[in-house]
């Protein structure tokens, strides 16, 4: 699971493609994208000659138990997403293709679950932050994602990952991890350890808002990686949201958070140089300034009051996942290295203290875009 799987051969890869219902020899199959989770691939098709690229997805169901209630969100979600804009505008939510019998996934004989999407051209994903107008597009599309799904009829989504963003049972993961010391790795990360539990009292504060009732669960995104939305070459606006596996109840404070922490470091998130990992108040305004022009009035006071120690909850959970996946061998994320996670939770939990350090400049931006709502 921590490794990536060898990348099926083409033969392979045209008996994955034979059930959807897709016309047109396979040109050719590439590894796509740097998610840690998902296999990704774009497949390429001879369709009356010209080239047609698909995005393949085995999903990762080691990780996530239920494929066929997490396609059902999928599919709701998508569908909901693009009948809301303007036109129904096909590049505005991800397009599943069937299967020829109508499912939104095949399951193979080996038990893998396979999903296809249009490939949405003409637009890209980017793993760091260019210029801070790309964080204020990827955080408008989020809002605008979760403006649009307020109205999502229907039953609950499922949880596609039950206490996903619960950063007390991600908490208690980690001192479990590091009583177990399956690997033999806690006596090399003591101080990791003690900065994480010094903190142990952050981890339960945006729950006791939700349990007071100050907080309301909303459709979520729940990854909101700056390469999980595409911004589209010609114009740099935020056209999609992808990676669509985590979308369930949640909190928006999760997806504001979550954005700071990818987008608001300054160093990729497996920077080793903790002098390059810091957090980027230009990159935050732009964020606060995107959110709020997408998600519009549905903050409350105690998100407002909250958007800053969102962005440090995410990033001290995400470090706490990375210290806990290290502890236990490394079964959870990809690593391309060994100490991969260790690198990643150093990062993490860096970022943690930086943006502690700078909480009143953050909490300022904040003020000045709250003033002018
Ligand atoms: P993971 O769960 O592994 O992060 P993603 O769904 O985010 O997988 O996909 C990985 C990458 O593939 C994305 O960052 C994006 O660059 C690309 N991608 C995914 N879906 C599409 C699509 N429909 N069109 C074009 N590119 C896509
Ligand atoms: C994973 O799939 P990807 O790479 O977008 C993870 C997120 C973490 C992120 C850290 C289902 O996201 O929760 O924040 O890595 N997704 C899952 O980079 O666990
Ligand atoms: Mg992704």
């Amino acid at each position: 699971m921590s490794t990536p799987a060898n990348t099926p051969s083409l033969d392979e890869m045209r008996a994955i493609a034979a059930p959807f219902a897709i016309h047109g020899k396979l040109l050719s199959a590439e590894r796509y994208g740097s998610g840690h989770i998902n296999d990704t691939y774009a497949l390429c098709f001879d369709q009356a000659g010209a080239p047609v690229r698909y995005i393949f997805q085995r999903v990762n169901h080691n990780i996530f138990k239920n494929v066929p209630e997490l396609m059902e969100n999928i599919s709701r979600v998508t569908a909901h997403v693009v009948a809301k804009t303007a036109g129904g505008d096909s590049r505005a939510a991800l397009t599943l293709v069937l299967t020829r019998d109508g499912a939104p996934f095949y399951k193979t004989a080996c038990g893998n679950f396979w999903r296809v999407y249009l490939f949405i051209e003409k637009a890209r994903t980017y793993d760091a932050v260019e210029k801070p107008t790309q964080a204020r597009e990827a955080a408008r599309a989020f809002g605008l994602f979760q403006q649009a799904l307020a109205d999502l009829p229907g039953a609950r989504l499922h949880e596609t990952i039950p206490n996903f963003h619960n950063t007390v049972s991600r908490f208690a993961a980690l001192r479990k991890a590091a009583e177990a010391d399956v690997a033999g790795r806690k006596k090399e990360v003591q101080a990791e350890l003690d900065f994480a539990f010094a903190r142990e009292a952050d981890a339960g504060r945006l729950l006791a808002l939700v349990a007071a009732g100050k907080i309301p669960e909303r459709v979520t995104h729940n990854d909101t990686k700056l390469n999980n939305v595409m911004l589209d070459d010609a114009t740099g606006a935020g056209i999609c949201v992808i990676d669509l596996d985590t979308v369930m109840p949640g909190l928006s404070l999760y997806d504001f958070g979550d954005l700071v922490r990818f987008a608001g470091n300054t160093a990729a998130e497996d920077e080793i140089d903790q002098e390059k990992i810091q957090v980027s108040l230009p990159v935050v305004d732009a964020i606060v300034e995107g959110y709020i022009a997408g998600a519009g009035d549905i903050l409350t006071p105690a998100e407002w009051d909250n958007l800053i120690f969102a962005g440090k909850l995410m990033t001290y959970e995400v470090g706490l996942r990375f210290l806990t996946d290290y502890l236990q061998g490394d079964v959870y994320f990809k690593t391309k290295r060994p100490g991969h996670n260790l690198d990643r939770a150093r990062n993490q939990l860096r970022l943690v203290a930086r943006i502690e350090a700078a909480d009143k400049e953050l909490q300022a931006i904040v003020a000045r875009h709250r003033g002018q709502k």
